[in-house]
């Protein structure tokens, strides 16, 4: 993909029309209501017939399994809130700017997934001993880069292994959207989104570590097109706060009258649980730390927090939020730039007018 300027074009755009990022005033819901969860489809949704779909587990099993919908929701269930964050998100803030998906920062939400784990399925199948990788293939077909393939992503062993891991058929209490995988999609919670696959039809042990098109070409992170580059995998420490105030509808600059200002955001990390969120007034010359809200919805999602700003003067401000993680993660203020616009977590910025 060729780097460019500010304009954006007419393919970024078409991208940018199919798939819809989160509102930010959505980070005042806990768990993001559906429809305002963000959206990623590589190629088409398809239609899904359930009676006719089933799962395929193969490859290096003993027993290879197929199961219905039906045999899928009568296996134990368990259901888990997740965030979960699109790889690309904050790749139109890079300079040049790679050319795909052009999320500034809203490829972002939590959802409750309610599904089967992953472990106990490759435990009845029987995984061969010679069995390195789990590959995941989702029904949706297109091209990228070159080549044509179905939507494929793969796991080692240990990573499809992990408890919180499960093939999900409800979302928020509600059987899958079509946008959203129906009938069965992958959720590794903490990873990056494109982990998580939708319309999943097949699973698959292999001997070889998976070489397909979104394995070894996408999500990598490149520091030039020479590069063989490290894969993306979970999700880097983010803070986002919900801005303040109301938007001019062409600039989205807030405005907010003067006295105290509540500020809310939400933050999170795939690596380690959060442990703080910094906000600054001033361009990041002085930051102040922010409440953070118990982290009632578990490990694998976001957790709220708080700050009151208090300006001095009418006049404009950058409010900017900065979150860091127990594994001593922290958002950069300019990330490194890489070919494909990945993992762009640089701290948010918000322009506010006082008056
Ligand atoms: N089969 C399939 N799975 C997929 C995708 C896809 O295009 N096809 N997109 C991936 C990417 S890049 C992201 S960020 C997440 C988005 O999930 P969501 O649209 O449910 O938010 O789904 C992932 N799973
Ligand atoms: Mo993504």
């Amino acid at each position: 993909m060729e780097p460019r300027g500010p304009d954006i074009g007419v393919d970024e755009l078409q991208l940018a029309a199919r798939n819809s990022g989160m509102p930010l005033e959505a980070l005042d819901w806990p768990v993001t209501p559906l429809g305002l969860h963000y959206l990623l489809i590589h190629y088409d949704i398809p239609r899904v017939d359930a009676s006719t779909w089933s799962l395929e587990i193969d490859g290096l099993v003993d027993r290879p399994l197929t199961l219905s919908l039906d045999d899928v929701r009568a296996r134990p269930s368990e259901t888990v809130a997740v965030t979960m964050e699109c790889a690309g998100n904050g790749r139109a803030r890079l300079e040049p700017r790679p050319v795909s998906q052009p999320w500034l920062v809203e490829a972002v939400g939590t959802a409750e997934w309610t599904g089967t784990p992953l472990r106990a399925l490759l435990e009845e199948a029987g995984l061969r001993d010679d069995a390195v990788e789990i590959v995941f293939t989702g029904l949706d077909h297109g091209v990228e880069g070159g080549v044509e393939q179905d939507y494929a992503r793969s796991l080692s062993i240990a990573a499809a292994s992990r408890d919180e891991v499960i093939l999900a058929y409800e979302v928020n209490g509600e059987p899958l959207p079509p946008q959203h995988g129906f009938p069965l999609r992958l959720v590794v919670p903490g990873w990056y989104g494109m982990t998580n696959v939708k319309w999943l039809a097949r699973i698959t042990a292999a001997a070889e570590p998976f070489s397909g098109y979104q394995q070894a070409e996408g999500y990598r992170m490149l520091r030039n097109a020479d590069d063989a580059g490290e894969p993306v995998t979970r999700m880097a420490p983010r803070a986002l706060m919900a801005p303040p105030g109301f938007p001019d509808f062409m600039t989205r600059r807030r405005f907010v009258a003067r006295g105290p200002c509540p500020i809310r955001g939400r933050a999170w990390s795939g690596h380690a649980p959060i442990t703080q969120v910094d906000v600054s007034a001033d361009g990041g010359r002085s930051w102040h730390p922010a409440f953070l809200d118990d982290d009632d919805l578990g490990r694998y999602a976001w957790r709220g927090w708080s700050w009151t700003w208090e300006p001095d003067a009418s006049g404009d401000y950058e409010l900017w939020c900065r979150a860091r993680d127990a594994a001593g993660n922290e958002q950069p203020e300019i990330a490194d730039w890489n070919v494909k616009g990945y993992a762009n977590n640089e701290v948010q910025s918000v322009p506010v007018t006082v008056r």
